[in-house]
């Protein structure tokens, strides 16, 4: 807490900027912010690509959206009601994904500019990862990173799984890692995309946004992070630093099991692609970091066997994820975030204050 000499670090935190609501609600298509004629003074959030079905009343569609997603002193209000010191944010998905190439650039230094001015309101409180503009070409995208290592709150870059339109083992996006790797900025990477509706069955629409947001997000992460292994990412970048939302969404549960089918496929060895290699074991241990917003100590059991105590970080998703009662203070979703740590680290007090708040100190340089 802000009494205790080690700070509570929340590295997984979005807010929408003044200049991207702007863009939201200037738009008809996904993404955008709207209202609806029924309800004229609640306006809803639609970004999930599924979202959009026009036969979804429009209550229902996409998510309520108020001034908790950009108005920064609310966020300040949540981390004191939360105990967190302090916060690294990032702009929530879609990013900038769907923009032009010829507007990326500027929306990416408006928006960029926007959220280190909403930094600079609270210093020592508030830090954040920026935004690529990833539809520009390559050196504009470039140009961007190192213009954010010249803005005093940004630690790193938050990125969706689709890199340059192809994923991020497109080797187009090599120049992209390069520097990053240069300038020792981690990628924070977020999914958005999910997994294709098909495989929700007929009666998705029965089940509210549970089967995207719950196994769509993390298995759109371990496939993006297994592509980057399979391609060789970090063969060529090995100190390409990478943090991952909901704990490595399944990678660390089944890193393993890709080892194995890695180890057993017949048209990897007679392409001479398993020699030389790097385990996704090593890769794990050495590239990335894993946040705790899995929401149980299970799941934290496996990214903590898999990464280490030292490369865990505290998260919230918050302003997703509120409680749906009225006047819930604490959140159910933040609180179930810290039991996991507690209970994961009953006996262990320093490994908990580091998952809490020291490593994120360490890593992304907070106290500087
Ligand atoms: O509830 C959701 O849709 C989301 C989202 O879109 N992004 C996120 O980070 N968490 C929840």
């Amino acid at each position: 807490s802000l009494t205790s000499n080690m700070p509570i670090v929340d590295i997984h935190t979005h807010v929408y900027p003044p200049k991207y609501m702007e863009l939201l609600r200037s738009r008809s298509t996904v993404p955008y912010v709207r209202t609806f004629p029924d309800a004229p003074n609640s306006a809803r959030l639609i970004i999930l690509p599924d979202e959009d079905d026009p036969s979804t009343p429009s209550i229902s569609r996409g998510r309520p959206i108020g001034s908790e997603y950009y108005d920064i002193k609310e966020k300040i209000a949540f981390m004191d009601q939360h105990k967190i010191d302090k916060s690294v944010i990032s702009l929530a998905n879609p990013w900038l994904d769907f923009l032009p190439a010829d507007e990326a650039s500027e929306a990416a230094q408006q928006i960029n500019n926007d959220i280190n001015n909403q930094c600079s309101q609270y210093p020592g409180r508030l830090y954040f990862f920026g935004t690529l503009p990833l539809s520009a070409a390559p050196s504009a995208i470039t140009a961007e990173i190192e213009r954010l290592t010249t803005l005093p709150y940004a630690r790193g870059v938050i990125m969706g799984t689709s890199g340059l339109g192809q994923g991020l083992d497109d080797k187009n996006l090599d120049p992209i890692y390069a520097t990053l790797e240069k300038h020792h900025q981690l990628i924070f990477l977020h999914p958005h995309y999910g997994l294709p509706s098909s495989v929700y069955g007929p009666r998705a629409s029965e089940y509210g946004h549970v089967l995207p947001l719950a196994l769509g997000f993390p298995l759109e992460t371990t496939i993006a992070v297994t592509r980057m292994l399979l391609s060789g990412v970090w063969d060529r970048f090995t100190k390409l630093n990478v943090l991952l939302a909901h704990s490595g969404g399944t990678l660390p549960f089944l890193a393993g099991r890709i080892e194995s089918c890695i180890l057993h496929d017949g048209y990897l060895k007679t392409h001479d692609k398993t020699q030389n290699r790097r385990h996704v074991w090593d890769v794990l241990k050495s590239n990335v970091f894993l946040d705790a917003v899995v929401y149980s100590e299970v799941g934290l059991g496996a990214a903590l066997e898999a990464s280490g105590s030292d490369r865990l970080l505290f998260g919230t998703d918050h302003p997703f994820f509120p409680p749906l009662e009225q006047d819930t203070k604490v959140w159910h979703s933040v609180q179930a975030n810290y039991d996991a740590i507690a209970k994961t680290f009953e006996t262990e007090d320093e490994k908990a204050k580091n998952v809490l708040g020291g490593n994120a100190v360490r890593i992304l340089r907070l106290d500087s």
